[in-house]
């Protein structure tokens, strides 16, 4: 019997402490969602998932043809410093390899299929200063491609090609070098100024392929439009790796404003949205962080991060992580202070409104991404006229608050690759982001006309109200069989959601600004 009253005592006493613990740490439902874990794939599960898009994209090569596939050359930052290795994305979504000096050569002749692997041997003076080479056997199990041919004789391989003679690696191994097609990443136009800048190795190599009579001897073929089309509709395999990308960006704006309300600079929230990706392993920013308070939100790109943060103004974060080459792209606008203006939220309603329709829009069958952008658009017309930000239902007036897109495709690229024509297919991902900026010199810049100078008085007493007001919200959207999911859907969005969550996410974050002096360091301009 006493036995039992000690234990029980004992027990009680234990019961009290953990739960005192828990309240203190982490209450019950903490509005913060912290990242759930990362997908983990089996080596079979990547190398069924590789082998299928080289399956794909061997398919669409013509009966008799090569395709060659370079790794990313790396980027310099300053002197002898690069950027962060990144890999080409295509090399990526057939290999997983983050190697620079690789390359992938697929051989069709009928119908079978021949894949090599280039690979710098391994080199333990480089791996002292630089780290970890893929030996063959780890390139074999990430990537599934068993053939594998040192990388020095690639230089011998070119030289075949371009000389049309038979190619034998030292190891034995022999590749077709008469193909009638050869497949090539190559730059879109002469107007394609990001494709002549990544692919100018491979436009190199077309020049020098042998030109018989000025005709060339083999068809040379741009592989992009191959790539852009089956990149376009996600697989299962990378919908997962997307999700991912979207909760650790969605656990960086829940703790930005969680803190942004106890922050002094732009810079210190910009610091916790990377300081979130980091500690959730994300790759990297997928795309530079805009945070903007007050009439920074105005600016589409803005990324100096140089202001104060001011209470009573609206901040406007744009901020995705990247996962394993899969990049989330989401953005919130939420006061400083944790409650909307009044006219703050007129604003902020009709751009939600807007996502909205397009979201209803797109799950119409047969619906196109020119669709959703129409249905935003006229839900922006409607809410500008009845604020008197516009005088008529006139799309050119739109574009003076509202002056992008609705949304474009996501995936490796932040704007991902693929043709916005088609209608929306399960497997398809794409932003829904429409805003409203009404940017301080807006009406400055109107052409000097009678008709501009009557615009201008009727919609001034409007635009004094609001002017500095700058909303944007993004969602990321995923198309499936039964409609559409919002990948973004965990973070706040409607006015009351945010707010709700702003009040308690605050209390459950500790944050102290430190008080540090600066000068903006873009404009030279003293403290503020
Ligand atoms: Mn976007």
């Amino acid at each position: 019997m006493k036995r039992t009253i000690t234990f029980l005592l004992l027990s009680t006493f234990f019961t009290v402490t953990l739960n005192a613990k828990v309240t203190a740490d982490t209450p019950a439902d903490p509005a913060i969602k912290v990242t759930p874990k990362a997908p983990v794939f089996t080596d079979a599960e990547r190398q069924t998932e590789l082998a299928k898009r080289r399956a794909a994209v061997a398919a669409k090569m013509a009966p008799n043809s090569m395709l060659i596939m370079w790794a990313a050359a790396p980027r310099n930052y300053a002197g002898d410093v690069d950027f962060y290795y990144r890999q080409e994305n295509n090399h990526y979504y057939l290999t997983n390899l983050k190697q620079t000096n690789s390359a992938l050569v697929m051989v069709k002749e009928g119908s079978t299929v021949k894949e090599y692997l280039f690979l710098p041997k391994r080199n333990p003076q480089f791996e002292t200063w630089n780290g970890h080479m893929y030996s063959g056997e780890e390139a074999t199990k990430i990537s599934g491609i068993k053939t594998i041919i040192d990388a020095s004789e690639l230089a011998a391989f070119q030289n075949a090609m371009t000389k049309k003679e038979a190619f034998t690696s030292k190891g034995g191994v022999s590749i077709a070098t008469n193909p009638e097609s050869v497949y090539l990443l190559l730059p879109e136009s002469d107007r394609d100024n990001e494709g002549i800048a990544e692919f100018s190795r491979e436009e190199a190599f077309k020049t020098k392929l042998p030109i018989v009579e000025n005709a060339p001897l083999y068809k040379v073929v741009n592989a992009r439009p191959i790539f852009d089309e089956l990149r376009l509709i996600k697989s299962p395999y990378e919908i997962k790796l997307m999700q991912h990308a979207v909760d650790i960006s969605v656990e960086a704006h829940m703790r930005s404003q969680a803190m942004a309300g106890r922050a002094e600079w732009e810079y210190q929230v910009q610091a916790e949205v990377e300081y979130t990706f980091r500690r959730r392993n994300a790759d990297y920013w997928g795309y530079p962080s805009i945070v903007g308070c007050g009439p920074n939100a105005t600016t589409l790109h803005y990324e100096e991060s140089q202001s104060p943060v001011k209470k009573g103004q609206l901040m406007l974060m744009d901020v995705g992580a990247e996962y394993d080459h899969y990049t989330a792209d989401v953005t919130r606008t939420f006061p400083v202070n944790g409650k909307f203006t009044k006219e703050q939220a007129e604003i902020y309603q009709i751009v939600y409104d807007a996502q909205e329709a397009a979201a209803a829009a797109a799950a119409k069958p047969g619906a196109t991404m020119q669709d959703l952008g129409k249905a935003a658009q006229n839900v922006i017309m409607d809410g500008l006229l009845k604020l008197g930000l516009i005088t008529a239902k006139d799309p050119r007036q739109v574009r003076i608050w509202y002056m992008h897109g609705l949304g474009h495709w996501i995936g490796m690229n932040v704007h991902d690759v693929g043709s916005y024509s088609p209608t929306l297919k399960p497997g398809m991902m794409f932003t829904n982001e429409p805003g409203i900026y009404i940017r301080e010199d807006a009406l400055d810049y109107l052409p000097d006309t009678p008709e501009n100078k009557a615009f201008i008085a009727k919609v001034k007493p409007a635009f004094e109200k609001y002017k500095t007001i700058g909303v944007r919200i993004e969602d990321d959207l995923l198309i499936t069989d039964t409609g559409v999911v919002w990948m973004t859907k965990a973070l706040p969005r409607s006015i009351a959601d945010i707010e709700a969550f702003m009040a308690k996410a605050s209390k459950e974050l500790p944050y102290t600004a430190g008080g540090a002096t600066h000068q903006n360091l873009f404009t030279a301009a003293a403290s503020y």
